[in-house]
Order: structure tokens, then sequence, then C-alpha cells
């Protein structure tokens, strides 16, 4: 921040995320793209100078242009390093196409995204063509419906299953709990791995501490990692790495080339975790 830089009031045209009561994040808007209530939550696009287009949530920011990269690579790419042959994979949430896009890095045989709000896709193929492209690859089975719903419904069997949902409130909330995490064993096939976003390290380590406490119930490794994501509240985001015979440390593999954060070093660096972390998941 140079001197001479004068620092503008707020005004109508920034977008705000409050991480508490008293504080934030904020974006100038450029352009105000698309501001809309779909059923199920209010959806709005941004485009910022810096940033490029930013999608929010009921308010909270889910991705943008330029930091994607890190939550998307990390949600995706430590569970196929480590599972001994992933084919069959499912997403629930993640409309906006960026954990698809990591995944068809790979050659899988399927991936359902079940997502629960098709406003949400649709916006993103107008907005965001560089993660909703690949919705059209051929591998790609796209379901609307209740994330919670559908897998109590369906005979599938999957090998990796990623829940990229927003926070634990409005349409994401059910699959922030025990019970849905309950629900999906009856999808897993053996050495299924389930790697799910879990929230703010900084702001969130007690809700971190809940769905530790039930996974260690359901699974015998649930182990969590975290990344930087710049735009997520507290700067630093954590994933549950979650399965009953895949360890998360053995890894198997290479990462397809050309990612822009994850590789191997990164992989073993994220799941060490700080002490304030340690105590809690003790
Ligand atoms: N899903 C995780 C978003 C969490 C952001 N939370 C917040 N800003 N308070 C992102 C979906 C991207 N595919």
């Amino acid at each position: 921040m140079t001197a001479e830089k004068k620092i503008p009031e707020h005004s109508p045209q920034e977008e705000r995320e409050y991480h508490t009561s008293s504080g934030g994040l904020f974006f100038k808007v450029d352009r105000l793209l698309y501001k809309e209530e779909s059923p199920y939550q209010k959806i709005e696009v941004i485009e910022n100078e810096y940033f490029g287009r930013v999608l929010l949530l009921d308010g909270l920011v889910q991705t943008t242009e330029r930091d994607e990269f890190f939550y998307h690579e990390m949600l995706v790419h430590p569970a196929f390093l480590v599972h001994p042959c992933p084919k069959e994979i499912l997403i629930i949430g993640g409309g906006d196409g960026g954990a698809l896009k990591e995944i068809l890095r790979y050659p899988v045989q399927s991936v359902h995204l079940v997502e629960i709000d098709s406003q949400v896709i649709e916006i993103s193929q107008e907005y965001f063509p560089w993660l909703s492209s690949c919705l059209k690859d051929r591998r790609t089975e796209l379901v609307i419906a209740d994330g919670r719903e559908w897998i109590e419904r369906t005979e599938r069997k999957f090998d990796i299953v990623y829940v990229d949902s927003s926070d634990p409130v409005g349409p994401s909330t059910t699959l922030h709990e025990k019970d849905f995490f309950q629900k999906m064993k009856q999808c897993l096939n053996s050495n299924a791995v389930i790697t799910a976003q879990a929230g703010s390290l900084f702001f969130q380590p007690d809700e971190i501490q809940r769905k530790n406490e039930f996974l260690k119930d359901l699974f015998k490794y649930v182990f969590f990692y975290t990344s930087p994501v710049p735009t997520y509240p507290g700067g630093s985001w954590s994933f549950a790495f979650v399965s009953n015979e895949t360890h998360p440390l053995q890894i198997k593999k290479d990462p397809p080339q050309g990612l822009k954060y994850f590789n191997p070093d990164i992989h073993r660096a994220a799941f060490a975790l700080p002490n304030f972390l340690k105590e809690k998941l003790r």
C-alpha cells in the first residue's frame, strides 16, 4: 500500500463477507454480474480488479478466478495420490465445477456430481466457464438433487467421495452432520476415501473438533489437513480425510502435470497441524 494511494470510503460498490461481527473481507465491485435468490440461497457474481470473478452464496465467498486453484487442488489431489485405483468418483455439492475439473485430470470412469441448486450450475456455466466446461465431459453424470437424500437412494458405490459444500448454514447444513457420513458408508467401495471441506482453521476449530469426534465413531482413519485459501475466512482452510483402509500418508503415485499449488511435498506438509488444533483432535 503506497502512501499516496487513497483508501476509498466504504461504498455500496463493495461486497463484504463478515468473518466475525466486527470484521471480515471486502471486495470492490467493478461490475455486479449476477444477483438472484434461487429457491435455496442468494447467488451473486461480481467482478473485482484483483481477484477477477467472485462467486458468493448467501454472502459467503465460494470461489474466485484468481485463487480457486488452492482450494480445488487441495480438495481433490490428496485422495487421488493415496487411493490405489480410483475409478468411480462422487462429488456432493461443487456445482461450480472446480473440483470436477481437477478430478477429470485422471483417467477415471465416471464422476457423479450431485448439486442441490441447478442455478449454481447455470451461473457457473455462464460466468466461470473455465471451471464448468468439464460438466460436458462424457464421464460426468450431473444430478440435481439433495446430496443427503441421493446417497440414501443410490445403489452405486464409489472410490472417492468429495464433499464440496458451503458452510454449515443454509442448504449445506446436513452435509456437516454425522447422519450424512453414516449414510455415506453404504455407497463406498473397499479402499474408499471421503474428503470433505471442514471449515476455517482459525474461526471454526470447534466445528473441526465436533466433526472429528463423530467421524472417529464411524471410520478407522480420520485425519485433517489444511491449505491456504486467500479469500476464505482466516486464509487457512481445513479438510477431513476419512477412510477405513487407505492411509493418507502412503503416497502411491505422482500428481498430474500442470498443477499450480499441489505436489507430494505439499501433501505431506498439509497433514501437519498447529498445536491449538492438535489439542482439540486428541
Ligand atoms: N466450498 C467451500 C466454501 C466455504 C467458504 N466459506 C466461506 N466463505 N465462509 C467452495 C465451493 C467451491 N467449489
